[in-house]
């Protein structure tokens, strides 16, 4: 059986433990304990997210000032020695294995061959990779760039390279003609840098860590922060510790968010006591939220009148914000019968999360991918916004809206001009930088370049890390519409399932990690990230690299360029490559006002603050002011609900990052030896004839006409919300309909897909 020996309420399986604790110590240790034999992965461990130290390749939690003796996680500590690992996937395993024999490996077993160490070509004929110069790889993708149309070429970015990085990769897109640079972030917070944007005139949060230190309640919305961001749960912890009421709305209890044991203190581990984290914990329906954030402030409002005008900060609302009128007349509208179906909450619970907010001075609002990932995710940004303006907990100390960002430096690539859409970017100034006139034409994201795939009109992919056709919708559709490229490229770390599909000419460039030592001839180099707060950091590394035939990110992203493009006077590969120095003044040119003395500031202790409108209560919108959102729906799903229709969520288990699987421990939720797994929650699983440990396949629902299954899973009984059921990504992608997405940024709703499940022919 899957699952741990301790239970969760009704049989359900569950982890008795707290977060953090010896379990954290333990998780690391079942992995990937060899690789700490060496003294030389200690050591980096050590410096990790220390100021002038190495930053995290995990997590965009922010690195303070301050840091503690071991400024990293269970998790943020796996990532590094996943990158530091002693395993090499040499040319001599390629020799060994063609890619159709690859394509049957699990995602797990291709990452456990360790780094990637020679650029590589794909050789059609024996259906293999085989070793090749650097120079023949950048001749190779030039001369194919040439060839083609340059907008039907897409340059993907996973969230993981630095600002240097994303800075030239994206400078080379435009100089080249197009403006294609989906990122990571279109599958993740897109739907924040929207929304964040029109509503209150800023793409990210506005929350400082110093704010922390301020607040008197904690929203949390659709965040595992036990899982993906467990350094926040130190500052969580101080919060608790100060009184801070912790309310949470998720339709999984998850551990982090319930109770943490400090790894870091003595007394903590030795007595095993915790600290709860959650004072309320509301298991809302997948897609709920809307319904839920709507009954909050459908009680402060009439709180608020009860108490004649005493809840509302209506002075706050006449100076910063538009809207309110029409926004409190539809809450108002709204009956609580409707409340509680959509939110899967009754009346009473919904109040009670509601006196935390109005006994509150300071409110922050914290979310995740819980909100973020639904075809009207929107909206649910947009009715967390309207709560806060309501006591006016935006623009000022101690209160605020937090998105936590996910990959390390995925709010840094918007930051420097990885974005498809040229509103967003200074063409003007790169224009007058680099003497060329960039396309004004928008670009694709990443479900247009999915679509794009589809239609045939992509004819060239470079990724710059990432493993997009396992992290994208209808995964299986996007890879039988891939071999149909003209040219692939694949800049990576490791091998991963999105290397196993090639264009007709196909490259695999392997790179440093951020943890390796970077020698270029202007000496060792250092980079810079920017976190889930907006501050840079410098990020220092001293590991030997894991191949002597390695290339830094920049290296190959100008190696590329400079065999692609004409000359130009002004864009100087060469100098960029020998000294990262000249590429942070470039950025600065360009965003003068956020990057002020880069170079200068790089090591700032807890890292420098880009500056944030919105966090000084200004508000750059149209209207100048933050908007209040009527609530058009109160259902975040996108489709309605029908006798035996279930809303599946995918979930990361405490033992991946993203598509990469450390192992198959999801240890806080007992989860343990397989993900193979549907988590089913007991009246579902007799409502539908089921058994615990009974094979089930599970069909797309979505009203298309498509097939869409993912067989032979095991049922494990698990608590969670009736109506709704959840597995594993990246493997249940299958199911995700690509058109199923946010309606306004795209971001692809992998957290309500309507699904059927049935007993499995296969036993
Ligand atoms: N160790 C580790 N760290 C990571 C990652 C990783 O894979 N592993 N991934 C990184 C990346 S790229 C990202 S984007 C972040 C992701 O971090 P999170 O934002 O935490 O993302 P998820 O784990 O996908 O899901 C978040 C939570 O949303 C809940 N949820 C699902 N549906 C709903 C809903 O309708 N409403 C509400 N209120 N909650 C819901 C789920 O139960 C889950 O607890 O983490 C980053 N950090
Ligand atoms: N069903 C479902 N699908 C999802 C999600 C979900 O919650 N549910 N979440 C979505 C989210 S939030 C995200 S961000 C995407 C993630 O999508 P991606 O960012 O595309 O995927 P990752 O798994 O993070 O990429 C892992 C690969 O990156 C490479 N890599 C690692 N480090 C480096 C490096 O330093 N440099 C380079 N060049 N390569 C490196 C390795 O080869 C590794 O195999 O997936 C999305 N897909
Ligand atoms: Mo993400």
């Amino acid at each position: 059986m899957a699952h741990d020996e301790t239970e969760g309420p009704d049989d359900t399986v569950g982890y008795d433990g707290p977060a953090g604790g010896w379990g954290s110590v333990r998780g690391i240790s079942s992995v990937l304990l060899k690789e700490l034999d060496s003294p030389a992965v200690a050591r980096t461990l050590m410096r990790q997210n220390k100021p002038g130290g190495f930053m995290c390749v995990s997590c965009a939690w922010t690195k303070p000032a301050h840091p503690r003796p071991f400024e990293f996680c269970e998790n943020g500590a796996k990532a590094t020695l996943w990158e530091l690992t002693s395993r090499r996937c040499a040319p001599d395993f390629f020799t060994q294995h063609t890619l159709s024999d690859l394509r049957g490996w699990s995602d797990y077993d291709l990452e456990q061959q360790g780094r990637l160490t020679h650029p590589m070509r794909y050789d059609r004929d024996t259906d293999r990779y085989v070793p090749c110069s650097w120079d023949e790889a950048f001749t190779g993708v030039g001369a194919a760039l040439r060839s083609i149309e340059p907008r039907s070429a897409v340059f993907y970015a996973s969230g993981r390279a630095s600002l240097e990085t994303a800075y030239l990769y994206a400078l080379f897109a435009r100089l080249y003609g197009h403006n294609n640079l989906p990122d990571s972030s279109n599958m993740c917070h897109e739907t924040t840098s929207v929304a964040l944007k029109e509503l209150i005139g800023v793409p990210v949060g506005t929350v400082t860590l110093e704010d922390f230190d301020h607040c008197d309640a904690i929203f949390f919305f659709g965040q595992n922060t036990g899982s993906n961001s467990p350094r926040f749960l130190h500052t969580l912890e101080e919060c608790v510790r100060r009184g801070v009421k912790i309310v949470t709305f998720n339709p999984v209890r998850e551990k982090g968010l319930e109770s943490f044991v400090n790894p870091q203190n003595p007394l903590e581990m030795l007595t095993g006591s915790a600290t709860p984290i959650s004072t309320q914990y509301h298991q809302v329906r997948p897609g709920g939220d809307i319904a839920a954030l709507t009954g909050l402030a459908k009680h402060v409002l009439d709180e608020d009148e009860r108490s004649g005008g005493e809840v509302l900060d209506r002075d706050f609302i006449a100076r910063n914000t538009s809207g309110f009128q029409a926004f409190a007349d539809v809450v108002r509208a709204t009956t609580w019968e409707e409340i509680e179906r959509e939110a899967g909450q009754t009346r009473a619970a919904l109040q009670a999360a509601a006196e935390v907010y109005i006994a509150a001075d300071r409110v922050i609002g914290i979310y995740g991918m819980g909100l973020t990932q639904h075809a009207r995710g929107f909206d649910n940004i947009a009715a967390y916004v309207s709560l806060l303006l309501l006591k006016g907990n935006l623009g000022r100390r101690g209160a605020g809206i937090s998105p936590v960002r996910g990959h390390s430096n995925v709010q840094g690539q918007r930051t420097v001009g990885i974005s498809e859409k040229p509103e967003l970017v200074p063409l003007d100034r790169l224009a007058d930088q680099f003497g060329f006139n960039p396309p004004r034409q928008k670009g694709m994201n990443t479900v247009e370049a999915c679509e794009g795939l589809l239609a045939g009109e992509v004819q060239a992919f470079i990724g710059l890390g990432g493993n997009f056709l396992r992290a994208v919708p209808d995964s299986p559709a996007i890879e039988a519409a891939w071999t149909r490229l003209k040219l692939s490229v694949q800049v990576a770390t490791k091998l991963n399932r999105s290397h196993l599909l090639c264009g007709e000419q196909a490259w695999l460039l392997p790179c440093l990690g951020r943890a390796e030592k970077d020698v270029q001839t202007g000496g060792p180099q250092v980079v810079a990230i920017e976190d889930s707060l907006s501050r840079i950091h410098g990020s220092r590394a001293t590991h030997a690299p894991a191949s002597e035939s390695l290339l830094s990110e920049i290296a190959i992203v100008a190696g590329m360029a400079q065999a692609t493009l004409p000359p130009n006077p002004k864009v100087d590969w060469s100098a960029w490559v020998s000294d990262y120095g000249a590429i942070r003044d470039a950025i600065e040119h360009t965003y003068p006002d956020q990057f002020r003395d880069f170079n200068k500031r790089l090591f700032t202790p807890g890292g420098f603050y880009r500056g944030n409108a919105a966090h000084e209560g200004v508000w750059k919108t149209d209207d100048g002011k933050a908007h209040f959102t009527a609530p058009a729906t109160l259902s975040a799903v996108g489709y309605p609900d029908e006798p035996g229709r279930l809303r599946l969520i995918t979930l990361r288990s405490n033992d991946q990052f993203n598509t990469t699987i450390y192992g198959l421990s999801d240890r806080l939720r007992g989860v343990e030896g397989r993900r193979d797994v549907l988590l089913m929650p007991p009246a579902e699983i007799e409502r539908h004839g089921l058994r615990p440990g009974q094979r089930v396949d599970v069909h797309g629902d979505a009203d298309d006409g498509a097939t869409r299954k993912v067989a032979g899973l095991e049922v494990v009984p698990f608590d969670l919300p009736v109506g709704c059921v959840a597995g594993y990504y990246p493997e249940l992608n299958p199911l995700v309909p690509l058109w199923l997405h946010d309606a306004k940024s795209k971001t692809p709703a992998y957290k309500s897909v309507p699904v059927r499940v049935k007993a499995s022919d296969r036993t």
